[in-house]
Order: structure tokens, then sequence, then C-alpha cells
């Protein structure tokens, strides 16, 4: 029987095959795509994540949750992104050099998608160059950082002193997220804004690009 437990079960113990049997067994109940998202999918994770902290499991298993997750999203993201839409507007979007955290990125790209923006998704890693050279290329109108390491905010400062340095300042807006970013990490390297979870994410590019 499916449930949101279960869900949190099987991401814990890394089972694919039982992430995707649960995800569509909740969808078949009737649960939203977001629902299972916050209630299944981001809780489990926060759990792997606290053991991880607390040394009860290690970089493998972390990496198994991450990739079950990564199946369960597989099956949402085409209910969450509508296709034949004209875009109101384009984003640039990416999680910062020398982290490698997407799962987060990749959740605020399909709701942004899904609520009718062109993402360009530039990865993980993305150097501050590779965020100008996209954002000059695409004309986008907005920026948006992820990161999930305290120790790589460093390079979203250092995006924002490369945009400057290009000009863009004032020209696009730019907002960020991720657990170690904070509202005043915002306003002290320049950002227009930062979000907590996808929804602000969306909410805010709605607001930013009216
Ligand atoms: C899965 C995971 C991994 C996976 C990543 C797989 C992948 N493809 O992403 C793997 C195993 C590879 C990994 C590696 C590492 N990890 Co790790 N990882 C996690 C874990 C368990 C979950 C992260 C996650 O996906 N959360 C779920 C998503 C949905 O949440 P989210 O990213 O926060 O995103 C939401 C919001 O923040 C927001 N958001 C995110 N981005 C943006 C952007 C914008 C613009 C907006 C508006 C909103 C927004 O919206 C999202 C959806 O609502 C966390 C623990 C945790 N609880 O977060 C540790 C954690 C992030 N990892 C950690 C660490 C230390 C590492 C390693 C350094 C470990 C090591 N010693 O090697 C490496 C780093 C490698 C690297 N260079 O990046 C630490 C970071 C501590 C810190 N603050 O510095 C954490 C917190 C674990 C811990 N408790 O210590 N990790």
């Amino acid at each position: 029987m499916a449930s949101y437990e279960e869900l949190m079960r099987v991401i814990q113990e890394g089972n694919f095959v039982e992430t995707q049997n649960q995800v569509r067994e909740l969808l078949d109940k009737g649960k939203s795509p977001n629902e299972i998202i916050q209630k299944g999918i981001i809780e489990a994770l926060d759990i792997v994540g606290k053991k991880f902290s607390e040394g009860e499991c290690y970089i493998p298993e972390m990496l198994v949750s991450a990739k079950a997750s990564q199946k369960g999203l597989e099956i949402l993201k085409p209910l969450l992104v509508k296709s034949g839409f004209k875009p109101k507007g384009k984003i640039i979007l990416g999680t910062v050099k020398g982290d490698l955290h997407d799962i987060g990125k990749n959740i605020v790209a399909m709701m942004l998608e899904g609520a009718g923006f062109e993402v360009i998704d530039l990865g993980c890693d993305v150097a501050p160059e590779k965020f100008i050279d996209t954002l000059k290329a695409e004309k986008a109108q907005i920026l948006a950082m992820s990161c999930l390491i305290t120790t790589t905010m460093i390079s979203m400062k250092n995006t924002m002193d490369a945009l400057k340095e290009a000009g863009l300042i004032g020209k696009i807006k730019v907002m960020i997220g991720g657990p170690p970013t904070t509202e005043e990490f915002a306003r002290k390297i320049g950002a227009d804004f930062r979000g907590k979870d996808a929804y602000e994410a969306v909410e805010q590019a709605k607001r930013l690009i009216p």
C-alpha cells in the first residue's frame, strides 16, 4: 500500500523500483505531484541529511537515496511541465561552482517550467563566466542560482561580481536559493531575492517578470 511513510522508507533504502512504484500509486490515489515532492521526496532527503550529519549514514547511502529521488522525480516531471505554451520569460538557472547538488535546482526548474517560464538549466558546478556568457547569449531576464554547501556560497558572490563587471547589474534580476543562503546574504551580495523553496521561486519569478 502506497503512503508517504513508505515512499520515504524506500528512498532512504535507495530502492529505485519501489520508489517509482510508490510515486505511481500515490498519483493513482489522487495525490498531487507537488505534495508527493514535498511530503515524500524532500522529507526523505531531509532525514538522510540529518543521519549524515549525525554519522549514521555515509556518502554512498546519501548518493543512492538521491538517485532514488531522481527516479521518482522522472515520473512527476511530465505532470508538472506544460508543453506548447508561449514562455512568460527566460530564466538561466544553475548550481554554483564547486557544488554538485542538483535535486533542489531540478525541482525549481520543473516548477518554473510548469508555471510557464522558459528555463535554461546549466546544471551544477557552474562557473561565473558560464552564467554571464549564457545570460548575454540568451537575453534572459532572470538569473537563478542554487547552492547547498556553505563554502560554495562564495561562488554566488563571485558571480554577482562578474555580473557587475559585465555591466548586467540592473538589467537582469537575480534570485538565489538553497539552505545555507539567507535574505541577509542575498542583500549583501546584491541579489534581488532569496527563496526558501520552489514555490517561492515561482512566485518571485512572476513578480520579477510581470
Ligand atoms: C543528496 C545529497 C547529496 C548528494 C547530491 C546528489 C545530487 N545529485 O544532488 C551527494 C551524495 C552527491 C552529496 C555530496 C556531498 N554532500 Co550532500 N547532501 C545531500 C542531502 C542529503 C540532500 C540534498 C537535497 O537534494 N535536498 C532536497 C532538495 C529538494 O532540497 P534543496 O536542495 O534544499 O532545494 C529546495 C530549496 O532549498 C529551494 N532551492 C534550491 N535551490 C534554489 C534556487 C533558487 C533560485 C530558489 C529560489 C530556491 C532554491 O527549493 C528546493 C525545492 O523546494 C543534503 C542534506 C539536506 N537535508 O539537504 C546533504 C548536504 C547538502 N550535503 C552536504 C555535504 C557536506 C556534502 C559533501 C561535501 C560530502 C563530502 N564530504 O563529500 C558532498 C559535496 C560534493 C559537492 N562538491 O557538491 C552537507 C552540506 C553542509 C553545508 N551546509 O555545508 C549536507 C547539508 C548534509 C549534512 N547535513 O551535512 N550530497
